[in-house]
Order: C-alpha cells, then sequence, then structure tokens
C-alpha cells in the first residue's frame, strides 16, 4: 500500500505544481559573498562556470586516465565528470572484463599469451574528416605496454586493443592523420624490434631500434586493420611525441626524440645515469617522414617483414627520401603543428625557448638537397637555422602547445615555472603568464589539435596539487585547471581534483558534434556491433543442456530476470546471455552471480553473456545490480549448484494460504492505481506532449508496461473461476506491478512535460 499512496502523493503534488523548488532562500549575493569570503573575481569565475541543473555544457573532454588505464569524460565549462571508459583495465561497473563479450576486447591486448590487465594511458585522439574532429572514433595509447585502443563514440565502448608488433614501449600516440586515414604510435625506449630476441646493451647502437607505427584505421569497420598497417624503423633515439602534418604539410608527420646521444646508463657500474648521458649534447633530433610516399613505398613491395608486420627499413627510407632529421635543442618534449599546418613547434624541456619551424623552408632545403650532415644510420640531417621560422623564449620546462580560434595565438605549458604562456609564434613574442598549480603537464584548448581551434577555454593538467584541496594522505588528487582565454588575459576559473591515475593528456569536443546512441537494436553485442548470438527475445528464454555445458538464454526486464531459477550440477559450464529487453532510455540493468566473480551492464537492448564453471556445490543468488525500479530488489533469483546425481525429496513450494479476501483487495488497489493512471494519461494528452520525442519514447514504453497486465489478468481471472485464490492473487499482484512501473514513466513523463514548458492542446 505504501508504494501506492506514495504514486498517489506524487500525482497530486506534481498537479499541483509543487514539484518544482517552493522555498526560496532569504540570502542575497552580497550575504553570501561576506560569508564565504568571495571576491568579485571568485563570484565572475564561479558565473562563468555554473551550468544549472537542466543545462547542459558546451564541451566535452576525454582525458587519459593514466595509471589508471582508462579514459574520463568530463565537460567544459562545468568541469563535471559524466564518465569513466575502461580501455585497458577491467572496469568492474560496465561489467569490463567480467563478462565474456569485453574480456575478449581485453585479451585482444594479451602479449606473448599474457593477460595484462593494467595500461598506462597518454594521448587520446578524436578522429577527424577535414582535419576537423568528427566525433566519430577516439584512440588512446598505453604506454606501458606498446598498445593501441578504438573507443566508438555512439556508446563510449572500448571496441578493439590492438598489440605493437615491434616495440617494446612507446609514448609518442595517439595522433591521427587528417582524414583518420592512420593513427600514429611512436616508439619510446628503443629495443631490438624481433620479438623476444636478446642483444646485450653493448650492441644498442647497432641492434636496438625505435620506430614509428601507422595504425591503418578502416572507418566503415570501425576498427584498426593491422595487416594494413606498417611501422618505419628509426634510430635508436628514444622517440617521443609526433603530430601529423595538416593542410600544406599533409602527407606528413614529425617525431621528436630525447637522449639522440644513445646513451647507455649503468649506475650498477659506475656509470653516471640515464639523466647525465642522455642530456649531454646540446640537440637532439626532430623526424620529419613523407608517410604518404612510405605508405606507397610498402604498398610497392618495399618493406621487410619484422614479426609478420611490415617496415620500412631506415635504409630504404633514405634511399627513397621519405625521411630526414631536423636538430632540435636539448631533450624536447611536445611536437605540436599549427592549425594551419605552415609550423611546427617543437618545446625542448631543458631550453628556454619553444622553435618554431617552418615547413616551408624544411621543404625548401629537402627540395634543394641541401643538407648540412648524415646521422650515423646515413639519415640526412636539415641544419636548424635552415628550417627555423623562429626561437621565442617562454621561460623554464616547456612541454606543450595548444593553439587558440585567433590566428598565429599559442599557449605552451612551463612544467619547472609552474605557468602558462600565451604567445603570438607568427611574430615570436610573449602575449601572457598565468601561474598554474602545480608542475603543468600538457595542457589543452577546446578542439586545439584540430585545423579549427575553438578558442573560449584551456584546461591545464597539472602534475601536483600540494595544497589545492583538502589532504587525503600523502598522494594528493591530480589538478585540473579551467582557464578562461576568451579575452586578452587568461583568467584562472576552476580547479578541478581527479582521484584517479595521472592525466597526461586531453581532447575536447564541441558536445553537439557527438551523436551518442540512445538504445542498441535488441540482442546486439556492443563490443562487436554484430547481432549476439546469444541475443533472446521476450517469451524464448531457455535452458539448453549439452553434457556439462549449460547454457541459459535470459531475459531482463523491470522488474524480472527470466529465467528465475538455473538448476545446475556440480562442475558444469555455465553461460548465462542477458538480453536487456527495455526500450525506455537509461533502463540499465545489472547482472550478478554471488561469488563467481561475473558482472555484466546490460544496457538497453545489449545482449551479453557471462560465463562461469560451478565448482561449488550451493545455493547463490543472482540478481541486477542496478536500481531500475521499485522492485529493483526483488529482481532476483537462484542458481542451485546440486551435488552429483542429487534427487528431489520435495517437490511442491511452500503455499501462501492466500484467500478470497486477499484477491478482492488486491483488484481493488489495481483499480485505485489506473485511476493514477487515467489521471496522468489524460494531462500528457492535453498537452503537445509529440512535440517531446523524449516524452514519446516514455509513453511508448509505459504502454508497452500497461500491455503486458493484458496476459497476467487472464491468468488471475482463470485462477479466480478455479477458485485457485493463491494464483489468482499472485498474477492479479502481477497486473499491479505493471501498473506501477506504467505510472512511473507517466509521472516521470509528466514532470518533464512541465518543466519543459508543454501547451495545452485545442
Ligand atoms: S606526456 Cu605526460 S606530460 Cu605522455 Cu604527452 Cu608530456
Ligand atoms: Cu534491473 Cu535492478
Amino acid at each position: 500500500m505504501r508504494l501506492l499512496k506514495q504514486v498517489a502523493a506524487a500525482a497530486l503534488a506534481a498537479g499541483l505544481g509543487l514539484a518544482g523548488n517552493v522555498a526560496q532562500s532569504a540570502d542575497t549575493l552580497q550575504d553570501v559573498m561576506k560569508a564565504r569570503g568571495l571576491s568579485q573575481q571568485d563570484l565572475l569565475a564561479a558565473a562563468k562556470t555554473y551550468v544549472p541543473t537542466g543545462k547542459r555544457d558546451e564541451f566535452v573532454v576525454f582525458s587519459s586516465g593514466g595509471q589508471s588505464g582508462q579514459i574520463i569524460v568530463y565537460s567544459v565549462p562545468s568541469m563535471r565528470i559524466l564518465k569513466y571508459i575502461g580501455v585497458f583495465t577491467p572496469e568492474p561497473w560496465q561489467g569490463y572484463g567480467y563478462d565474456e563479450d569485453s574480456r575478449a576486447v581485453l585479451r585482444q591486448g594479451r602479449i606473448d599469451g599474457k593477460d595484462i590487465t593494467w595500461g598506462d594511458t597518454h594521448h587520446p585522439a578524436i578522429s577527424e574528416t577535414n582535419g576537423e574532429y568528427d566525433g566519430q572514433f577516439l584512440f588512446i595509447n598505453d604506454k606501458a605496454n606498446p598498445r593501441l585502443a578504438v573507443i566508438d563514440l555512439r556508446d563510449f565502448e572500448t571496441k578493439q586493443i590492438v598489440v605493437n608488433p615491434i616495440f617494446k614501449s612507446e609514448h609518442g600516440g595517439a595522433f591521427v592523420s587528417t582524414n583518420t586515414e592512420y593513427v600514429l604510435e611512436a616508439a619510446q625506449y628503443a629495443a631490438p624490434l624481433e620479438n623476444r630476441k636478446f642483444y646485450p646493451l653493448e650492441e644498442f647502437n647497432e641492434r636496438y631500434r625505435g620506430g614509428v607505427t601507422y595504425w591503418k584505421f578502416d572507418r566503415k569497420a570501425g576498427r584498426i586493420d593491422p595487416k594494413a598497417s606498417f611501422s618505419l624503423e628509426l634510430p635508436p633515439y628514444s622517440q617521443d611525441l609526433s603530430d601529423f602534418g595538416k593542410g600544406p604539410s599533409e602527407g606528413w608527420s614529425f617525431t621528436n626524440s630525447f637522449c639522440s646521444e644513445r646513451y647507455v646508463g649503468g649506475i650498477e657500474k659506475g656509470r653516471p645515469p640515464y639523466e647525465a648521458g642522455c642530456s649531454a649534447k646540446d640537440t637532439d633530433y626532430l623526424h620529419v617522414v613523407n608517410w604518404k610516399k612510405a605508405a606507397e613505398l610498402v604498398a610497392a613491395g618495399k618493406a621487410r617483414k619484422i614479426n609478420g608486420h611490415d617496415v620500412l627499413t631506415i635504409d630504404v627510407a633514405v634511399k627513397e627520401g621519405v625521411l630526414f632529421l631536423i636538430p632540435e635543442p636539448k631533450s624536447p618534449h611536445g611536437v605540436d603543428v599549427t592549425p594551419d599546418g605552415k609550423f611546427i613547434i617543437v618545446a625542448g624541456k631543458l631550453d628556454t625557448h619553444v622553435s618554431v619551424y617552418s615547413f616551408e623552408k624544411i621543404q625548401a632545403a629537402i627540395k634543394a638537397g641541401k643538407f648540412e650532415s648524415k646521422d650515423p644510420y646515413g639519415i640526412p640531417v636539415v641544419a636548424m637555422a635552415d628550417a627555423l621560422h623562429t626561437q621565442v623564449a617562454l621561460g623554464l620546462g616547456p612541454l606543450h602547445t595548444q593553439f587558440d580560434s585567433k590566428a598565429c595565438l599559442a599557449y605552451t605549458s612551463m612544467y619547472v615555472d609552474s605557468q602558462v604562456a600565451k604567445w603570438n609564434f607568427c611574430e615570436g613574442k610573449v602575449v601572457d603568464k598565468l601561474s598554474v598549480h602545480y608542475n603543468i603537464g600538457h595542457l589543452m584548448t577546446m578542439e586545439g589539435d584540430s585545423v579549427k581551434p575553438a578558442g573560449k577555454y584551456l584546461v591545464a593538467l597539472n602534475k601536483l596539487a600540494i595544497d589545492r584541496f583538502v589532504p587525503v594522505g600523502p598522494l594528493h588528487p591530480q589538478n585540473h585547471q579551467l582557464i578562461d582565454i576568451s579575452g586578452d588575459r587568461m583568467q584562472l576559473l576552476y580547479d578541478m581534483p581527479l582521484p584517479l591515475g595521472e592525466p597526461h593528456y586531453a581532447v575536447a569536443i564541441a558536445a553537439s558534434k557527438l551523436k551518442p546512441a540512445v538504445r542498441y537494436k535488441v540482442g546486439t553485442n556492443s563490443r562487436t556491433d554484430a547481432a549476439h548470438p546469444g541475443a533472446t527475445r521476450a517469451g524464448e528464454e531457455k535452458i539448453v543442456r549439452k553434457g556439462n555445458k549449460v547454457e541459459v538464454f535470459a531475459t531482463l526486464i523491470r522488474s524480472h530476470i527470466t529465467p528465475e531459477t538455473i538448476e545446475t550440477e556440480i562442475g558444469d559450464e555455465v553461460t548465462i546471455h542477458l538480453t536487456n529487453l527495455e526500450r525506455a532510455q537509461d533502463e540499465t540493468h545489472g547482472f550478478t552471480v554471488s561469488t563467481y566473480n561475473v558482472h555484466a551492464s546490460v544496457e538497453p537492448g545489449k545482449t551479453v553473456s557471462v560465463k562461469f564453471k560451478a565448482d561449488k556445490e550451493g545455493v547463490y543468488p543472482y540478481y541486477c545490480t542496478e536500481f531500475c525500479s521499485a522492485l529493483h530488489l526483488e529482481m532476483q533469483g537462484y542458481l542451485l549448484v546440486k551435488p552429483k546425481g542429487w534427487k528431489p525429496t520435495k517437490t511442491a513450494l511452500a503455499a501462501q494460504n492466500y484467500t478470497e479476501t486477499d484477491y478482492k483487495a488486491t483488484l481493488k488497489k489495481i483499480v485505485d492505481t489506473q485511476a493514477v493512471i487515467d489521471q496522468v494519461v489524460a494531462y500528457i494528452t492535453s498537452v503537445n506532449y509529440k512535440d517531446f520525442p523524449e516524452v514519446v519514447a516514455m509513453v511508448e514504453d509505459a504502454f508497452d508496461q500497461l500491455g503486458k497486465t493484458k496476459d497476467a489478468k487472464a491468468k488471475h481471472e482463470a485462477a479466480a473461476g478455479k477458485k485457485d485464490w493463491e494464483q489468482a492473487n499472485l498474477w492479479a499482484e502481477q497486473v499491479w506491478q505493471y501498473q506501477v512501473k506504467t505510472a512511473d514513466l507517466g509521472l516521470r513523463a509528466k514532470t518533464f512535460l512541465e518543466q519543459n514548458g508543454a501547451k495545452k492542446v485545442k
């Protein structure tokens, strides 16, 4: 009865317009400012970032989760976190790594036959069309284990993991070409390219190699095609960040390096450490690659197979004129191509300058065959002076550069200075500086990697937070700081702690460009996008046994799991296919079986399987793990694991002894609830609800639920005819359950209509 009262009360409140805010705060803005010690500047920052309830943010950010191996999605300017996307690391709440279909994705990331259940995500990249973010796919790399992942932005799920076939470590990825033909991944620490091949460190110069991999992306399939991908062998120079050319530099890519000294440390042998030997020279090398031509050479059969993968060797690359080097100042980190594609900006961690290279000058030197030397591997070196447009002194520890919507304006992070420098790369002068907290790594402007940066905001991804937040032990949260870049001077707006791994890079796209799906086509395997072989329609649920293999075809809909009992014998191999039959928005069900370490998140329309060996005799409840309706707790069942050869002694369940009076009371409840439903329906149909697609979907779903009462009604009436009050009452209760769900949806629709200005019709 309590629930009915709640439903009725809610209907009444909604009808009287009491659902909104009634109480008005007596505070004035001045009172709040005084009480909380806020300045005018604070209020301005608050007003620029506050997004009132019901309103949405303008940009969506995809941030690497660093050592937590996933992606964090948040929105700007409110900095509200929207989602985590499990990528290289299991993510239990998504069932990622706990259901068979997502485990199949994680298994693609196995190396040498072993599961690797963590990753170090660094650089996300959004797919591009003509150099602009198109919002279809997202890529991210794993620095710890050389891998790359593909995420589909229709459902924000990881679809593919590819393992780099020749690198033993990587860092400079993921970056996409202007039409996402290729996704680039550059090596980091040099090693022999052959897998499982040992060469001593004494043979570093001869046997160890770096490289760049160009992963071919098949947009139609939404997957990387490893067979059509290739790599370019590079000297053991510790390749680092990279970027693709665009506009005039289309067809080229740029990869910088550190430790071109090829120093090999060995503290234990009395040698100075890597840090000393790797920063001894004044310059390292920027690798300049004509990837379009490299791809043609590979297609023409000029590559060598290493570990079954096409590799264009240094010799061939030099001979065919696709690989060049340019000295760049000491231990550089970021390399970023300007939106117009004319310049390549390199920041040297140990140099106070950023160096702006001119693509036009580089090309002129290459065309004229004007090289200052060759490196030890015979690669022609363009003189720095012949390639530089300008150098600008910014400050200490410049790392990464991003671009404004206004021409020639760039922002560079300065790690040591803990500052962002705004500067003009055409004229070579500093415009503004802003302190950030603290030790900034990457920074990111809205759509800042595209040919059309959107300006407006910049996010500083700071390594240390120190005093910004309430301390939570020796390890502080990471600090993402939002900065307003719309004016001449930068303005710091907001500090957002991220309580996960160290986020390296992030990318932001206009929210309007994302077109995520509301539901899957019923029976879809979300990890393959194909129809799931375990898909099950309503009424076709079954348990199939073949030998010791038990296959369960189950469905989920508010608020029951069908079947509700799964009987097995000890030692059975159990696979449960789960299909969510819901059509309603956001109506996800979860599924777990106690102590069997499986979990699935089943969004509307999805089919997913869990699998385990019933290796322990006993009784194991299974249930829905998402609070999906008022009767969510009742969305349950039992897995029975019986001993071998067990025979039942008792065959009937305990009776409840319901009487005719109980049955009549339930019927009365049904009539009362129907009155509530009728009221709500009367309201909805009195307004222009058809103009609201969200409401139309809710109404359809409500009638779907109501439609199910017919069958249950026939059953309770038939049972009543036979004076089986037990069955009559229980089936009547089921009718009421469907009504409650109908009323719940109806009320949600009604509230939505009231809050979104529905108008009376006629
Ligand atoms: S890296 Cu971390 S701050 Cu992986 Cu791009 Cu520079
Ligand atoms: Cu379905 Cu809770």
